[in-house]
């Protein structure tokens, strides 16, 4: 099985090979594709090195999975190319995400969907993920009318260039800016590019991909996503409105029985998820579960996890693992 992961030298793409070592994904040879000028660079995968090559090779080398983190712009282009030769591709961009043609995949909610039609499959955004992990088993079990989220980001969302720039302003260097603003001792409520109606791209994705991937478009989610000086993972305050009662018991055992949710809830003992403890782990977290007494059928929650990881990196590769399971690849 030949797996290349494109866009091998980024902050995703780094987890992506991480993450393919520590699952021993069943890979006779990588190939870790990048942009020119990291052709050459070789890369350590277990005990073998492997030497990073352009997109053309790539191509040529016809690999069974490409793992895409490389841009939207580099997936329009190169993910049909690969998909010619016979490539599976899994993009973790947003350029299919909301493509009709194309399935969004979370493993533990939609996977079955998948067939050996699919060539190009789309990763949801990081925040869509870990939301909808704990949206789909309550949508089940209560049937969702409305979701209030607000996110609080961390800036590898943004990349190496956001970390640097938190960097310089703690150790008050100069340096190349990512954002309009300092991000030190500060909260931007702005992830992504503004649109016409007020919203960013990033919380249009949240009201966008819920929908496809609960595959009811009768769900309305507004959001929205803040930008904070934190690098473990991505947090979301959540308030649901449900079609029905529910009981709290209920919802945390439902929740704790979802395959990829670890319940963390006991505020009487400090007991809740914060993306410090989240970062590295692939589970996603949920606690300060409780209702809400403003208006009947309605629940609060906070979810975090790590966005490199099950927001991304991890997700990519359980759909690669669903693949192989189930011999569609
Ligand atoms: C962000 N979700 O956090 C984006 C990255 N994919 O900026």
């Amino acid at each position: 099985m030949k797996v290349a992961v494109v866009g091998a030298t980024g902050m995703v793409g780094n987890v992506m090979l991480k993450v393919l070592e520590e699952r021993n994904f069943p890979l006779s040879e990588l190939i870790p594709v990048a942009s020119e000028r990291s052709v050459g660079k070789k890369i350590k995968f277990g005990e073998k090195e492997f030497e990073v090559v352009g997109l053309e090779t790539a191509v040529a080398m016809k690999p069974e999975i490409a793992l895409f983190s490389a841009g939207g712009d580099t997936s329009l282009k190169w993910a049909p190319k690969f998909a010619e030769v016979g490539t599976t591709v899994i993009d973790n961009s947003s350029a299919w995400r909301m493509n009709p043609e194309h399935k969004l995949v979370i493993p533990e909610i939609n996977a079955s969907l998948l067939d050996k039609s699919d060539k190009i499959i789309a990763n949801p955004n990081c925040s869509t993920i870990q939301l909808l992990m704990a949206l789909k088993p309550l949508h089940d079990n209560y049937g969702i009318k409305r979701v209030v989220v607000s996110t609080y980001q961390s800036i590898t969302g943004t990349g190496v260039k956001a970390v640097q720039q938190l960097e310089n302003e703690y150790s008050g260097e100069n340096g190349e800016m990512a954002y309009p603003y300092p991000i030190h001792r500060n909260a931007l409520p702005h992830c992504d590019v503004f649109q016409d109606n007020g919203y960013t791209k990033e919380e249009m994705k949240l009201t966008n991909e819920t929908k496809k991937i609960l595959g009811d478009d009768s769900v309305n989610v507004t959001a929205t996503a803040i930008r904070i000086p934190v690098v473990g993972g991505h947090s979301e305050s959540v308030n649901i409105e449900f079609s029905k009662d529910f009981e709290e018991a209920d919802v945390r055992k439902i929740l704790s029985e979802f395959p990829g949710i670890t319940v963390q809830d006991n505020p009487g003992v400090n007991t809740y998820p914060m993306p410090i403890y989240a970062e590295g782990k692939d589970d996603v977290f949920v606690g300060r579960i409780r209702r809400d007494h403003s208006q009947p059928n309605t629940l609060n929650m906070w979810i975090v996890a790590d966005n490199l990881r099950k927001g991304a990196a991890t997700n990519a590769v359980q759909i690669a693992e669903y693949l192989i399971e189930h011999k569609i690849v």
